[in-house]
């Protein structure tokens, strides 16, 4: 089988409050800025990219493994579940998929429970402390590293 030309493009709990949000920390960038600037910049090399946002980690896991068999990589931006969920982690090691890791904050300027990640390890690339710039970045690192 080919390789799939779409990016699973998968956001965390509260990440739906983009813009609103503690825009101080977050910015003033709705989650809709989010996915439309990850979609253009994929177009960019002719990938497409399916989105998830939930505040359900189940939902997510689910998101994960359908991608397993048709996305040819991830870019996450877990939120909390980041600092929490080995079911994410395993989830995206069951994908078999790159994994691009991003965080608007600089988590590692913030509380002392920010600064585990359980995805981190098994990332690609890591941006943190970019704001939505990140994604942009972590879309061309994902592509960069499919080659
Ligand atoms: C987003 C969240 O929702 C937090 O729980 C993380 C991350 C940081 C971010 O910076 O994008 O700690």
């Amino acid at each position: 089988m080919s390789t799939p030309t779409r990016l699973l493009l998968v956001n965390g709990p509260n990440l739906n409050m983009l813009g609103t949000r503690e825009p101080e920390v977050y910015g003033h960038d709705t989650l809709a800025d989010v996915e439309a600037l990850v979609e253009r910049t994929a177009a960019e090399a002719s990938y497409e990219v399916r989105t998830v946002q939930s505040n359900h980690e189940g939902v997510l896991i689910d998101a994960i493994h359908a991608a397993r068999d048709d996305c040819a990589g991830i870019v996450i931006n877990p939120g909390a579940l980041t600092h929490t969920s080995v079911a994410l982690r395993d989830a995206l090691l069951a994908a078999e998929l790159p994994v691009v890791e991003v965080h608007l904050s600089n988590v590692h300027r913030r509380e002392p429970f920010r600064h585990h990640s359980y995805v981190s390890d098994i990332a690609e690339v890591v941006v943190v402390g970019a704001g939505i710039d990140g994604y942009e970045f972590g879309v061309r690192q994902l592509l960069r590293v499919l080659g």
